[in-house]
């Protein structure tokens, strides 16, 4: 029976609630070899992640975050070797073009099967979509950083892009597109664990 890390991140932004923490802590909550972390949105969060990773001993892992503004569920491929952060992180950095790893390679890609996993979605009706860019904020961070340990450990890993949750969208100053949080977590419940 395979055990899954399932993780996401604390509210940042002006998000009230962080959508995709509400997600994976519904499909942790349906499943009985999976294990929760919540990471703080810093440029760090690594070691919450590392921490993790050696209390569980999993043999996925399966991160979670919110991008205000996208109209579906993107199923990221790469993890890129780089940070350039839009805003500051939780703690007030804001780094700008430099490596998340020195010797690390350019971009790490996923081995999961990433085109099963958006058939599955839309075959559930939850608009999905491949993306090969993961932004080059803390979620591209933590994706390196799971798909580094994914490489040494020879363990499988994976990071879902989420839309803003309808509560929270209406709290945002322009109009941003949404998508009930229950619905992508029973559809990605199934996707992923089937
Ligand atoms: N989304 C941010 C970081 C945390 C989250 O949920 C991102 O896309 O980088």
């Amino acid at each position: 029976m395979s055990n899954t890390l399932v993780y996401s991140f604390a509210p940042f932004g002006n998000l009230q609630v962080n959508p995709a923490a509400e997600i994976a802590t519904k499909i942790q909550s349906n499943q009985n070899h999976c294990s929760l972390c919540i990471l703080p949105v810093t440029f760090g969060c690594q070691k919450e992640l590392l921490s993790a990773f050696l209390e569980t001993k999993p043999d996925r892992i399966i991160g979670f975050g919110v991008a205000a503004g996208i109209p579906n569920v993107h199923v990221e491929c790469y993890a890129l070797n780089e940070i350039h952060a839009r805003i500051p992180d939780n703690e007030g950095n804001q780094p700008s073009l430099v490596p998340i790893l020195q010797q690390g390679p350019s971009a790490y890609r996923t081995h999961m099967d990433v085109e099963k996993i958006v058939t599955d979605l839309h075959t559930l009706h939850i608009p999905a979509a491949l993306s090969f860019h993961a932004g080059l904020y803390v979620c591209n961070y933590s994706y390196y950083w799971t798909l580094h340990l994914c490489h040494l450990h020879q363990i499988q890993g994976l990071f879902i892009h989420v839309p803003l949750s309808p509560e929270e969208a209406i709290r945002q100053t322009s109009s941003q597109s949404s998508f009930p949080t229950s619905m992508i977590a029973e559809a990605l419940t199934h996707s992923l664990f089937s």
